[in-house]
Formats: structure tokens, C-alpha cells, sequence
């Protein structure tokens, strides 16, 4: 697939990484500040652009004014006679390139090189000897100083889809004032990216050569390009065609010219993007949940809820409606706001600004709080009745109370009609039993001794069941008390650490992939392009 193996890897990790930033540019969406995202917008399109088309191959346009030797060039280097070379001018009327590799159709067809004009090179003659160019497209470009629009048309087109330029001058023309003027100065800032060749250079005293090649670097200063390496050749002569067959060949051997580029600009929007987000997130157990449901709690007047629950159970009957939270119950507004502040706060800590404030806005109002936390109290259950112990109660005490009516009934009767009356006798209490007996009533001492016992059983059963009910009250209330506090635990969970978390998610994902574009892609300048490849000669 790839046109170098080398290259196709970094390829991959291009895509990949872009694809990754695209995805991280939607999830920041507006939290990415509206001038940076124009700006990030125009590198995204140029890298899309760059991958579109493929960043395998190294494209060098060989350009420059009519007659200056391009296409002998082209055709010195290529090694074949593909390019028309001729003393009509402008031979050159369309632009054609040789390609060193497979699948570059759809990069020529960006290029717009018609089909017939494309030469393949590696499939013809020795492909082997052509193995240090594999990756390489060479264009031969119609004249940029042309009479015939058209052809500047074509030059406007291919210079700045083009990796590197080689500008080819005529030792004659070279201060010609079209090539300083109209591109070599808007080139400013690219001349990583380009090359200087002074052709014929046969045509020129040897002993002239090197100040040649020094006012043609001096007249590039002046149009603003720096360290632009200038070369000689002659393609008559073959003079150095071969180095800078060498300088081609080095160029596809590293990284391709494309992928640094749309590396380059992949970090640049790493590097745009990285003062829109923070270092590091807050941690979840910043957070204080508990804290912040207790503040609501409070807003909702919990314990007063709870007292009047407790104060309410005891005298409740089956079936009666117990003081729960209802639809007119008033919530504090005041703390309801210091709730929401008490969770926006530490969890906007550290991040920049829009996305604190999109912290603050994933956590809903106030007013929609408060309407939430009564809803979900509402929906706690009222506590249910100690009924089984009041029934214990009534059926203990009632059953006491009626042994004690029976006992004093027997007496009464013992005393009215003692022949009749029922009695135990041969009881003996010491004391007691000689104390009814000096009465003259013996017969009384059961009976007597048995209200005695029944009253000090119904006193403390009384007292036990009393006991029991209030334990149970109280348990109840709290019950129903931390039912509601859960559920205001709930709502700080769901509406607010939730959300603020699920940002602070975003977040993350966001500075992670722009840390390690940034981390991946550090060093990547378009120096890379030329640097230790070109020199000047
Ligand atoms: N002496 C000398 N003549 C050269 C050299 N290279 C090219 N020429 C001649 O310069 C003339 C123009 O060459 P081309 O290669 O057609 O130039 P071009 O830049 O392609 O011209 P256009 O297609 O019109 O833009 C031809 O007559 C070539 O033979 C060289 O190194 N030395
Ligand atoms: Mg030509």
C-alpha cells in the first residue's frame, strides 16, 4: 500500500493521532474558546487534507521561470526522456510527474496531473537502482512566468501541495524580478521546505560559480529566506545532478516531507489546544458529598421533620396520616445554593475557566434542586406503627386489670356472704395471714395478696411497655429521618457529583490526547524537511 515501508508507520500513527484529536476537539466542543477553535480548525483541515491524499509520498515540484531547465532536469533525474525539453518556449505546457511507487493516483489526481502524464517510474528498466527514490513524486511544473495563464494556473495549484520546491534558475534570469516578487517572497517562513538550484551551471566560469551561488543566496535574504540551500547543476554536463539525485533520495528515505508536515501542524493544534485545559482534574474524594447532603438535609429542615414524625407516632391510629413531606413543604433556597456551591467549588479547582464554568453548569439550578430533593423525599415511606406492641400492651394490661377486678370481686363476695363464697383456706403468710386472722377474716388474705401482686405486675408491665413504645418511636422517626437524608445523599450523587464528574471525565480524555500528541510528535519541525539532506554546494 505504502510507497515507503518506513514512512507507512508514521502514517498510521498520523491518522491515528488525528483522528483522536478530531474526536477530543468535539468532546471539548464549546469549552474550547471560539478564536483557538478557528484557528485549530484551519490545521485540522490542512492535516485532513494531507491524509485525505496520503502522506506516504514525498512530493518536490521543480519550478521556476520558462526555459530555466525543469524538464531537462526532471528528465536527468528520472533517468528517462519523458519530459519534453525544447528552445520553443514555454515547452512545457501541462505538468507531469514520475512517480517512485505504488497507489499514488489519488495524491496526482489532488495534484491535477493528467493521467497520461504520469510516468511510473519503479516498474520500468532496473527498479532495484531506483529502490533509495521509493516514495518519491518529482513534478516537472509549466512555467511560472508564462504568457500563458493557464500554466500559472497549474504552478498556483502544485506549490503549496508540494513538500519541498525545487526552484531552478538560469544563471542568466535569476534576479529576474517575477521570481523575487511574486512567489519567493510569500514563501517566507516555508524555506525549510526549499531548494535553490542554479542550472547551467556549465554555462558559468568555473572560478565565477561560488559568487554566483552567494548573490543568488544574498537576493534570497532579501525576499526574507533564510538558509535556503542553493546548489549548482547542469544537466548538460551531469554536474551535480547525481548529489542532488542523493538529496531526493534522502528526503523519501526519512520521514516523508507530507508527514512531517501534517505532523507539524497536528502538533500545532496540540499546542493551540493545550492552554484550553488544566493539568490534572480534582479527584472524586475532593468532593464532599456528605457534607453537601447534610447542607441539604438542613435546607429541608430534616430534624424538624424527624421531631414532628416522633412527636406524631405515639397518638397515631392505624390508617391516620402521618406528618410526611408534602408538595407545600418549604426548602431553603439559601442553602440549597451553598449545597451546589459546595460541590462547584473544589470541583472546579485547577481547571481554566470555561471548563469551570462547565462544571457549574452540569449541576442543575437551585430551583430545580429543591423541586427534585422534595420530590425524592416525598417518596419516602412514613414510618409504620408500633402496632403489635400496643396490642402486647393492651392485651397484658387489660388481662391484669381483670384478674384484679376478679379478686376484688371474690372478696366483696367473701365479705357479703361468706357462707356461699369459694375460699382457700390453709394459705399461710407469715404476718399478713396472722394479721387478717386477728381481723377475724382470714378467708381474705388470697384475695388480697392477689390484687397486690396483680397492681405491682400492671405497674411494671406499664413501665416496660411504655419503655418499648418509646424506643420505638424514636427508632421510627430516626428511621424516617434517614430516609430522607438518603435521599437528599441520592439527589447529591446523581444531579451533582455525577455530572461535574462526568466533565471533569471529559476533561481528562481531552488533556490526554493532547499530552501525548504533543509528547508523540515533540521535536517535529519542518527543519526536518531539509536539514542534514540539502547543503549548499
Ligand atoms: N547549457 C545548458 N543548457 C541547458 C541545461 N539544461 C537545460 N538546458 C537548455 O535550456 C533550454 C530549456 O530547457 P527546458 O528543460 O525545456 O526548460 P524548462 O524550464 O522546462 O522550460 P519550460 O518548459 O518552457 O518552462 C533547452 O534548450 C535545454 O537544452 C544545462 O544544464 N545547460
Ligand atoms: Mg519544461
Amino acid at each position: 500500500m505504502s510507497a515507503n515501508p518506513k514512512v507507512e508507520r508514521s502514517s498510521a500513527v498520523l491518522t491515528e493521532r488525528f483522528v483522536a484529536v478530531e474526536q477530543a476537539v468535539v468532546q471539548a466542543g464549546e469549552r474550547i474558546p471560539a478564536d483557538v477553535a478557528a484557528q485549530l480548525e484551519e490545521h485540522l483541515d490542512t492535516v485532513r487534507g494531507r491524509l485525505s491524499v496520503g502522506v506516504d509520498f514525498t512530493v518536490v515540484a521543480l519550478v521556476g521561470g520558462t526555459g530555466s531547465g525543469k524538464s531537462s532536469l526532471f528528465n536527468a533525474l528520472t533517468g528517462i526522456d519523458f519530459a519534453q525539453v525544447g528552445v520553443k518556449r514555454p515547452t512545457t505546457s501541462q505538468p507531469l510527474a514520475c512517480v517512485w511507487g505504488e497507489n499514488a493516483e489519488k495524491l496526482l489526481d489532488h495534484l491535477g496531473i493528467e493521467p497520461e502524464n504520469r510516468y511510473k517510474r519503479e516498474s520500468e528498466l532496473d527498479a532495484g537502482d531506483e529502490e533509495d527514490l521509493q516514495g518519491l513524486v518529482l513534478v516537472d511544473v509549466p512555467d511560472h512566468d508564462s504568457i500563458a495563464e493557464e500554466h500559472r494556473e497549474f504552478v498556483d495549484q502544485i506549490v503549496p501541495l508540494a513538500d519541498v520546491l525545487i526552484w531552478v534558475l538560469d544563471p542568466q534570469k535569476y534576479a529576474d524580478a517575477a521570481v523575487h516578487t511574486r512567489y519567493l517572497q510569500e514563501l517566507g517562513g516555508h524555506e525549510r521546505s526549499l531548494m535553490v538550484v542554479l542550472n547551467k551551471s556549465d554555462t558559468v566560469p568555473e572560478v565565477a560559480l561560488p559568487s554566483l551561488l552567494a548573490d543568488v543566496g544574498r537576493l534570497l535574504s532579501q525576499d526574507g529566506l533564510n538558509e535556503v540551500p542553493v546548489r549548482a547543476v547542469s544537466t548538460v554536463s551531469q554536474e551535480g545532478v547525481v548529489g542532488l539525485r542523493d538529496v531526493l533520495a534522502q528526503l523519501t528515505q526519512t520521514r516523508s516531507a507530507a508527514a512531517v508536515r501534517a505532523a507539524v501542524d497536528l502538533r500545532a493544534a496540540g499546542d493551540l489546544l493545550a492552554p484550553t485545559v488544566g493539568d490534572s482534574e480534582p479527584d472524586r474524594e475532593d468532593l464532599p458529598v456528605s457534607a453537601t447532603a447534610a447542607i441539604l438535609a438542613e435546607a429541608a429542615d430534616v430534624m424538624a421533620l424527624q421531631a414532628r414524625m416522633r412527636d406524631a407516632i405515639p397518638t397515631a391510629k392505624p390508617g391516620d396520616e402521618l406528618p410526611t413531606i408534602d408538595d407545600e413543604h418549604g426548602i431553603d433556597s439559601e442553602l440549597v445554593e451553598a449545597a451546589r456551591e459546595k460541590i462547584i467549588e473544589p470541583a472546579q479547582a485547577r481547571l481554566p475557566k470555561l471548563w469551570a464554568q462547565s462544571v457549574a453548569a452540569a449541576v442543575p439550578l437551585e430551583g430545580e434542586l429543591a423541586e427534585e430533593l422534595r420530590a425524592g423525599m416525598k417518596s419516602v415511606p412514613p414510618p409504620r406503627l408500633p402496632i403489635g406492641l400496643r396490642r402486647a400492651k393492651q392485651v397484658v394490661l387489660s388481662f391484669l386489670w381483670l384478674v384484679i377486678i376478679a379478686l376484688i370481686a371474690w372478696g366483696v363476695w367473701l365479705i357479703a356472704a361468706p357462707n356461699s363464697a369459694p375460699t382457700l383456706t390453709g394459705v399461710r403468710v407469715p404476718y399478713v395471714t396472722q394479721s387478717f386472722t386477728d381481723w377475724g377474716r382470714p378467708e381474705l388474705v388470697l384475695p388480697a395478696l392477689g390484687i397486690a401482686l396483680a397492681i405491682i405486675l400492671l405497674l411494671i408491665a406499664s413501665a416496660i411497655f411504655g419503655a418499648q413504645l418509646r424506643r420505638a418511636r424514636d427508632l421510627r422517626a430516626r428511621e424516617y429521618g434517614d430516609g430522607l437524608r438518603a435521599e437528599a445523599a441520592v439527589l447529591v450523587g446523581e444531579r451533582m457529583v455525577a455530572p461535574v464528574t462526568a466533565v471533569h471525565h471529559s476533561h481528562r480524555e481531552v488533556r490526554e490526547v493532547i499530552t501525548s500528541v504533543r509528547k508523540e510528535l515533540e521535536g517535529t519541525r519542518p527543519r526536518e524537511i531539509v536539514r542534514g539532506s540539502a547543503h549548499r554546494e
